[in-house]
Parts: structure tokens; sequence; C-alpha cells
């Protein structure tokens, strides 16, 4: 009977650190097939790093949400002026000409089989790479499970901490985030899915430490701070166990927003830009006052 060990990594958000150390957790623990269900790049600015590792391990890859930005500003070139989106715009300015051709091709959701189990695995939702299906959301985990030809349903993108039950008599996975949890301190989460014979056998949620001094220097070093500290700080509050002071920012400025009685949206915004959150300059500048006591980059 042959068992094969298969690595479900999302989320990775540009942290090539953090894939390092769960590359040689899945390769100590035999895994021999990798599956990445994208949000690969953006939020911490190690993009290039992280595609080569990614190519270079598997042609099972996906797009999420973030490939998407950089897929739509590459047709539409918005020069919105927040300084949030200038973190965005660095990002797509990074990337190498071969990787930006790379992640226009990626798929937004793909149907595998190993050994006779059948996976479909996807970012936000079989539908969107924006959609969440939350743990609470019921009705939605019922809809995609309830006619599902695959064995397996298996997404990221909700930054939940990783979880699976069955619904429907389907294997309902979130694979969780590797890159930036916001529930941990420099730990990186990613499965590892055992199956033969048609069944799977055994699901593995892993937890891997990673060192964030390592990615406290490569952010220094890389120039993204003469552009913004901003997003590299809340972004840092996150991986350093301190995701709920980055939580409370954002929270704080969409409160704000509405009391403003603005939009958290561009009315110009095509695609996936309709969800792009943006905040005014002045509530971004002046939450980064507020909040500076808890930033490491001064
Ligand atoms: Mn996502």
């Amino acid at each position: 009977m042959i068992k094969i060990k298969i690595a479900i990594i999302t989320d990775i958000h540009g942290n090539s650190v953090a894939l390092k150390e769960i590359l040689k957790d899945a390769e100590k623990n035999d895994v021999k097939e990798y599956i990445f269900l994208g949000d690969l790049i953006i939020d911490l600015p190690f993009g290039n790093e992280t595609l080569e590792l990614v190519k270079n391990r598997s042609n099972k890859v996906l797009k999420g949400n973030k490939e998407q930005y950089i897929i739509e500003y590459d047709k539409e070139k918005y020069n919105w002026e927040n300084i949030q989106f200038k973190n965005t715009i660095f990002m797509y300015n990074e990337l190498s000409k071969e990787n930006l051709e790379y992640v226009k091709k990626l798929p937004h959701c793909m149907s595998l089989e190993y050994e006779g189990v059948k996976l479909l695995v996807a970012h936000g939702s079989p539908k969107s790479v924006e959609e969440q299906l939350k743990q609470e959301k019921r009705e939605l985990l019922d809809y995609y499970t309830r006619n599902l030809k695959e064995d397996c349903l298996i997404f990221g993108h909700i930054h939940e901490k990783m979880w699976y039950e069955t619904i429907n008599n389907k294997i309902v996975i979130n694979a969780g985030c590797a890159g930036v949890s916001p529930f941990y301190k420099g730990q990186a989460e990613y499965i590892i899915l055992e199956v033969s014979n048609g069944k799977v056998n055994n699901i593995d949620l892993r937890l891997v430490d990673y060192n964030i001094e390592t990615i406290k220097n490569k952010i220094i070093k890389c120039g993204i701070l003469d552009i913004d500290k901003t997003l590299m700080n809340l972004t840092y509050l996150s991986i350093s166990g301190n995701g709920k002071i980055r939580y409370d920012f954002f929270h704080e400025a969409k409160k704000i927003m509405i009391e403003r009685n603005k939009k958290l949206y561009r009315d110009d915004a095509k695609g996936i830009f309709k969800y792009f959150k943006l905040y005014d300059d002045d509530i971004w500048l002046g939450l980064a006052e507020k909040y500076k006591e808890y930033f490491v980059f001064k």
C-alpha cells in the first residue's frame, strides 16, 4: 500500500524565512508533494525569494487575492495617493519580469487526486479568491460541500487558526496561515495530509518556529521603510505575538472612516480592487503616531 504525504501551505505573504523552515520540517517528515494555496506574496516584501522557493518545489500552486492585486494593477496602473497603497506598488515594482509572468498564469483553484483521494483546493473559495469560508459561516460551508465531487475541500485566506471538520461527508480543511498568522510569536502554520488507498489517514496541523529577528533585519535592508513604515510595523506586530494590536489599529481606522461618512473602497476600482480597503492618510499617520510605542521601525 502506497502512503503519500502532502504538505498544504497557504498565505505565506512574502515570509520566505518562515517558508524555509516549513520546507525543512516537511522534508524531515517525508513529505513528497506540495500544494500552495495562494497569497504567496505581499505584506512582507520578500516576494521574489518566496516565489523562487515555491516554483522549485511544486507546480501545484494557486493565486490568492494578493496575486490578483498584482495582476489587476498591471492592467490598470492606479495612481492612488494613499500611503497605504504604496506597499502594493513596491511589491509590483520589485517582482522580476519572470515572476510577474508566473503570477499572471496561476489558477484560482484546482482539482487534484492522490492515491484515490480527490482534493478541491482553493485560496478563498472554489468561486473566488476573495470569499471567506470562516468556520462560523455554516451556510456557505454547507453550500460548497453539498454537491462536491471531491472528497476534501481545502482552502486558506481567512487567517483563522488551522481547523478541519467533516461536513456533508466531506473533509473540510482550513490550512491556516504560514507567513503572518496573528496568533503566534514566530511560528508558521501548515498541514501535512497523509493519504493511501482512497482514504485520508491523518491530518497533521503543524507549527514551525522561525526567527523574527531575521525578518526584522531583512525589512530594514530591503528599502521598504523609505516608502512606509506603518504597514511593516503592523505586519511585524502580527508575527511577533501582538496580532491583537494590529487588529485594534485597523478597527480604529475603520471606525474613524465611518464617523467621517467616508467609503473604505474606491469608486474607480475595478475587479478585486473593489475590496481593497484604503484609509485616509491623516488617519493612517495619526494612528501610527498613537500606536508608536508598539512599533519597532521608528
Ligand atoms: Mn488571502
